[in-house]
């Protein structure tokens, strides 16, 4: 995008979060749900087509951009980007980089207007870090395919038009190379949806299990076309995705250190402000400290994504870096804001509840680390 109209994105985001999102925060929270009208505001700004090539209606951002931008809107409660994240993200980007054309041309610019939304089905009662080792079956019948099993914890589950579900289709290969990722429409007889997920925290955003009990596809709803390659599939949207939960990170530590220091400012103990102690001065540099780091490795991983580089430890590195750092800030935010830190009406305990998901989904700290060294090994001998 050229810089001028970039310029202008951003701005209207930023605007669109100061005045809409940031005072519709304690609605969400008390509703347990985005209003429309704010949905619908999305849609009009484009949010869902962020990641979309422009030949399909979307933006096209680069990855560089597309952190920029998420950075702006997570200043507000990162519910609300919890509403395209997945449109965004995993629930397209498997189209986006493996998909026919015909597949690209029949999903992405639904998508991309946010009149289809996407959600992500890897996940399930016994399968989370072990991706590979998923149970649901997709057994070849003709023409069709048919998919069974339950996948859990599906973010968006309950708004979704279409799911990218990893299902095996290799009766007699275990692990990774039996696992091919299907396109299935929400509305296919078949799937049914669990109740609602109750959550630690992020009320408004929408998990729940999806349920296949014998869902019939075509054949050609296979990701690609070639069966097999489901597991590759949905790792290299994870890589992607890893970048971008580092950037939704980066705007909580902003909106976090913002709320640090206007409260250590304002506030006054022993005669002084808080600000003016040197203890919490501490904890505000580690903060910002932080939180320069965590925009530095998101950068840099967005930056090789641009560039078409191997981003599996750059993705991880990201995530894992900026995930933990967010949880930091919100654990000294609450810190700094004292009694009043642990009360619902300054908003940083909810945060910090919130942001405990990010060190979790799209792959939890510890897998990032595995990664990460399975990576340096294997940049090594290579
Ligand atoms: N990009 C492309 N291909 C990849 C890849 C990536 N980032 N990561 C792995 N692969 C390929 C490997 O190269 C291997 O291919 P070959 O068999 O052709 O060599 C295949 O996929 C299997 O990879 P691997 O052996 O590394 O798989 P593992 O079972 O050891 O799993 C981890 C690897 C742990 C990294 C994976 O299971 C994982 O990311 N788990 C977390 C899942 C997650 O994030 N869940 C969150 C819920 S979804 S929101």
């Amino acid at each position: 995008m050229d810089v001028e109209t970039f310029e202008l994105l951003r701005n209207t985001v930023s605007r669109f979060v100061s005045e809409r999102l940031i005072p519709a925060e304690d609605e969400v929270e008390a509703n347990d749900d985005v209003p429309e009208e704010i949905v619908q505001e999305m849609r009009d700004l484009g949010l869902f087509g962020l990641s979309i090539p422009e030949a399909f209606g979307g933006l096209g951002l680069s990855m560089v951009e597309e952190a920029v931008i998420i950075r702006e809107l997570t200043r507000a409660s990162v519910v609300f980007r919890s509403v395209i994240g997945t449109t965004v993200g995993i629930g397209s980007q498997g189209i986006v980089i493996d998909g026919t054309d015909g597949q690209k041309q029949e999903w992405l610019p639904k998508l991309a207007a946010g009149q289809a939304i996407g959600a992500f089905a890897l996940t399930e009662p016994e399968a989370g870090s072990d991706a590979a080792s998923i149970k649901t079956q997709a057994a070849r019948d003709g023409d069709v395919y048919r998919i069974t099993g339950t996948k859990r914890f599906i973010t968006n589950a309950p708004r979704a038009s279409v799911f990218t579900v990893m299902a095996r289709t290799e009766p007699g290969t275990p692990g990774a190379a039996g696992i091919s990722a299907f396109i299935v429409p929400a509305d296919k007889p078949g799937i049914t949806l669990g109740k609602p997920d109750r959550k630690m925290g992020q009320r408004g955003a929408k998990t729940c299990d999806v349920i296949f009990d014998d869902c019939i596809v075509p054949a050609d709803a296979i990701i690609g076309g070639k069966p097999g390659l489901g597991f590759k599939t949905a790792m290299k949207v994870l890589d992607r995705g890893r970048i971008h939960i580092g950037a939704v990170a980066l705007g909580m530590c902003d909106r976090l250190i913002e709320a640090s220091l206007s409260y250590s400012s304002g506030r006054k103990q022993f005669g002084q402000r808080l600000a003016d102690f040197q203890l919490v001065q501490g904890m505000l540099a580690d903060s910002q400290t932080d939180a320069l780091a965590a925009a530095g490795v998101v950068e840099q991983a967005a930056r090789r994504f641009d560039a078409g580089q191997d981003v599996r430890l750059e993705a991880a590195v990201a995530k894992y870096f900026a995930s933990e750092a967010v949880g930091r800030i919100a654990d000294r935010a609450v810190q700094i804001h004292g009694g009043a830190g642990y009360m619902a009406d300054y908003k940083v305990e909810r945060f910090y509840r919130d942001v405990r998901l990010l060190r979790i989904y799209e792959g939890a700290s510890q897998i990032q680390q595995l990664v990460i060294a399975r990576e340096m090994l294997r940049r090594l001998t290579n």
